[in-house]
């Protein structure tokens, strides 16, 4: 689970989706607008790097403390 800053509305959560998508070894994401989590399921390569580049990438800001 990530906790990602910056979420409104339906299309800020498309925009995160279609971003982490692009990342081969995700294959699926959820994300709840209400609390900004983002729930991720990948394989063991995952980077979670990868995953916050792009969370940026999309424009939105992922807290690695919550
Ligand atoms: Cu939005």
């Amino acid at each position: 689970m990530i906790a990602v800053e910056g979420m409104t509305c339906r299309n800020c959560v498309a925009l995160i989706s279609d971003e982490l998508m692009t990342l081969p070894t995700v294959s699926a994401i959820s994300v709840n607008l209400d609390t900004g989590a983002v729930e991720v399921s990948a394989d063991a390569a995952l980077d979670i790097e990868d995953l916050h580049q792009a969370i940026r990438q999309a424009g939105y800001i992922p807290n690695p403390t919550a």
